[in-house]
């Protein structure tokens, strides 16, 4: 399959959806809706949305039951990029090649707007049990993993001791449970919850896990690797913060071509997590590949 075209189908499909996904809420306040739309339009590669998309495909859902996880997904992750870019937090002025909403909308509509999109989200998802298709314990379960994956437990905690571990001497393992939590854990509840709603048995739910899990590490671990390699046109944030924040990272730990190497043998195990499944997830088995071959 050709990874790039299909990223860039999806990419449109989720686009237009995020697009509409405020119009039905009449009552937003002008200002609150234009800086939930600046950094939703801004752009991203909706990473976590795709997954969630290819997940179901595997159970051949329909796309179109599936997208408000999708969509979900995508809200929660934009909301932690406008929270992690706050002065309180990594401080950064550039996001997804635009000024960060709190240098565009000051700080505490920039925070306000994280929140809304958070609880939209999960509005989302809750409106998922009202038109029907979705067995109620079943969505249920699926909004307690997404909740859990988001959260203290999840990217939330991650943020607490990637905070913490600012100038700290960790070492691998200290970092992979920062970048599991901060990154893995909403990458692996795409893949989970879009399987899940699509019908997915246990014994393929515990492969995807491991596949989620995999990938979730080795994204982080190409992001921290691009921080260095990559320029801030390419990334469309700021090259280099990592190493001005003293963050360890990665490379600082294990080397740049180690840490590449680390990353290459995740996507080899995430692929081989896969191997009972059938072509119909092609999708997944590529974007493992694409995560550690992207430029940004
Ligand atoms: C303060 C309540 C509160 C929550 C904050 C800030 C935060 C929680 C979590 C940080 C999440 C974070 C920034 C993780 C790093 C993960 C990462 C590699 C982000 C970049 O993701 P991409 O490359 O970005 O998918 P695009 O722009 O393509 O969507």
């Amino acid at each position: 399959m050709d990874i790039q075209a299909y990223l860039a189908t999806q990419k449109e499909k989720i686009d237009r959806a995020l697009t509409t996904t405020f119009q039905t809420c009449a009552d937003i306040p002008p200002v609150l809706r234009e800086a939930m739309e600046y950094s939703l339009k801004a752009g991203g590669k909706r990473v976590r949305p795709v997954l969630v998309l290819a997940s179901a495909a595997v159970y051949k859902a329909p796309e179109e039951k599936i997208m408000p996880v999708a969509l979900a997904m995508e809200l929660i992750h934009t909301f932690s990029l406008i929270h992690d870019d706050l002065p309180a937090m990594d401080n950064d002025d550039l996001r997804r090649g635009q000024p960060t909403s709190h240098k565009v909308f000051g700080e505490g509509k920039a925070i306000l707007a994280g929140d809304g999109m958070l609880s939209h989200a999960f509005f989302l998802l809750a409106r998922l049990g009202k038109k029907g298709g979705v067995y109620p314990t079943l969505l249920l379960e699926v909004i307690e993993d997404i909740a859990k994956a988001t959260g203290a437990e999840g990217m939330v905690g991650g943020q607490v001791l990637d905070l913490q571990g600012e100038g700290a001497d960790l070492n691998e393992e200290g970092l992979r449970k920062i970048h599991r939590y901060k990154t893995g854990a909403l990458i692996t509840a795409s893949v989970i919850s879009g399987a899940k709603l699509a019908g997915a048995g246990k014994k393929d739910l515990e492969h995807l896990k491991v596949y989620g899990d995999k990938i979730g590490l080795a994204f982080q671990i190409a992001d921290d690797v691009l921080n260095v390699e990559g320029t801030t046109k390419e990334l469309g944030k700021k090259a280099g913060s990592d190493a001005s924040l003293q963050k360890t990272t990665y490379p600082s730990v294990c080397g740049l071509e180690e840490s590449k190497k680390k990353a290459r043998q995740l996507v080899e195990e995430a692929v081989k997590s896969l191997e009972t499944f059938d072509s119909k997830a092609g999708s997944l088995r590529e974007i493992a590949r694409y995560i550690i071959q992207r430029k940004s």
